[in-house]
């Protein structure tokens, strides 16, 4: 299948159809363990906290829509974060963009600083991290790209040179692009993440994590600390994702569409004071953008004219919009990320970076977009 288009793999690998019956969807493998014939000897499977074939299935369709060698699937984003983290030898120190769900920043600001050191750094200004890089010397230098929920864009291949010369790692969490509009392995990076609980999935029933890469060490790392420490994803979730997954392409088409119809709408509005979208023409990066994403995606932030009464008036009147945590889903979310998201980030660091009270964070799903324009237009009216 490797030569194989994208939407060809997404479907068919890891959809093969099952051996023993021709059953066309993959079974889900519900059971904690599997009989041996004698002691040690097995099929490949002995507990479903280190193996499941369901989730085998999941893992083998990611590597390869990240023309990866391996990957791991886990309870959630967070905690295949948090196997990288203990992945480090102890005393490690990590660069990580200054711009991250909030999430991340508290397990690295909160969780992580008694094993190791980090310093939180804004990647997308290349002089300023390649000194960083020469005098903090980290293990590994951690990307989100573009960045939730400013939308910041980090040169992966770039970032990528500077940090091998300093032989450290670099991480990208792909969450918001998707395999399917932005591969980071290709352009250097050498572990790949994702909260699948967003688009790989795509219809907000499902929490987890993966991370692929192309190193036979850190496999070996990475399986002994999933199993060592045990965030496994569980079958039947492993099995709602490989069907969510089956329209990853049409649907991030959709959302694409979608966004880039809204972003204009509110590029145009006299109650938006800024629009940030990656394939708006004015977004810092927009060049960038174009060279190492293959499309734009469906996450929209912009600053409301007015401050927190505003926002509220705005997020207690849109309708379709669902006011939620999360994104990636189908359906149209609406985040006020100082509140809710990112509230875990001290509000010093959160004003510093443009995290502001009339900062709205849009996931545009692919419902049709003259509804979705005319839910936000009723809730501006209200504001
Ligand atoms: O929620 P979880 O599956 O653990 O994934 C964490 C995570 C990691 N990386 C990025 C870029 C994310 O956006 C997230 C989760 N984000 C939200 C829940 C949110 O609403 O932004």
């Amino acid at each position: 299948m490797k030569n194989m288009k994208f939407e060809t793999r997404v479907i068919h690998v890891g959809g093969e159809p099952d051996p023993t019956t021709g059953a066309i969807m993959p079974p889900i493998y519900q059971t904690s363990t599997y009989v041996q014939s004698s002691p040690g000897e097995h099929k490949g499977y002995e507990y479903t906290r280190s193996h499941n074939p369901t989730r085998t299935r999941l893992e083998e369709c990611l590597a390869s829509l990240e023309n990866a060698k391996h990957c791991f699937v886990t309870a959630s984003g967070l905690s295949a974060s948090t196997l990288i983290m203990h992945m480090l030898p102890k005393g490690s120190k990590i660069i990580c963009g200054d711009d991250v769900y909030g999430g991340t920043y508290r397990l690295f600001a909160k969780v992580f600083p008694d094993i190791h050191e980090f310093k939180f750094v804004d990647t997308t200004d290349l002089k300023n991290l390649e000194k960083e890089i020469q005098a903090f010397k980290p293990a590994l230098v951690w990307l989100e790209t573009p960045t939730n929920p400013l939308l910041k864009i980090s040169d992966i291949a770039a970032v990528s040179v500077l940090a091998k010369k300093a032989n450290a790692l670099v991480v990208v969490d792909n969450t918001f692009m998707s395999p399917f509009f932005q591969n980071p392995l290709d352009q250097g990076a050498d572990i790949v993440l994702h909260s699948m609980t967003k688009f790989i999935n795509g219809h907000s029933d499902v929490v987890g994590g993966a991370m692929m890469f192309n190193s036979d060490e850190i496999r070996e790392k990475i399986f002994f600390y999933q199993n060592a420490i045990g965030p496994c994803h569980s079958p039947f979730d492993s099995w709602l994702v490989l069907r969510g997954i089956k329209t990853l392409a049409i649907r991030m088409k959709a959302h694409e569409q979608n966004a880039f119809k809204i972003s204009n709408f509110l590029e145009n509005h006299p109650k938006v004071e800024k629009v940030v979208y990656p394939g708006l023409k004015s977004h810092p990066q927009y060049e960038l953008a174009k060279k190492q994403m293959k499309g734009f995606g469906g996450m929209i932030t912009f600053f409301l004219k007015g401050g927190i009464n505003e926002s509220r008036r705005f997020l207690e009147n849109v309708k379709l919009f669902a006011l939620a945590e999360s994104l990636g889903g189908v359906e149209s979310l609406v985040d006020h990320p100082a509140i809710m998201t990112h509230a875990s980030i001290p509000k010093a660091v959160r004003e510093q970076l443009g995290i502001h009270d009339n900062l709205i964070r849009l996931s545009v799903g692919i419902e049709d977009s003259d509804d979705l324009m005319a839910d936000l237009e009723y809730a501006f009216s209200k504001v």
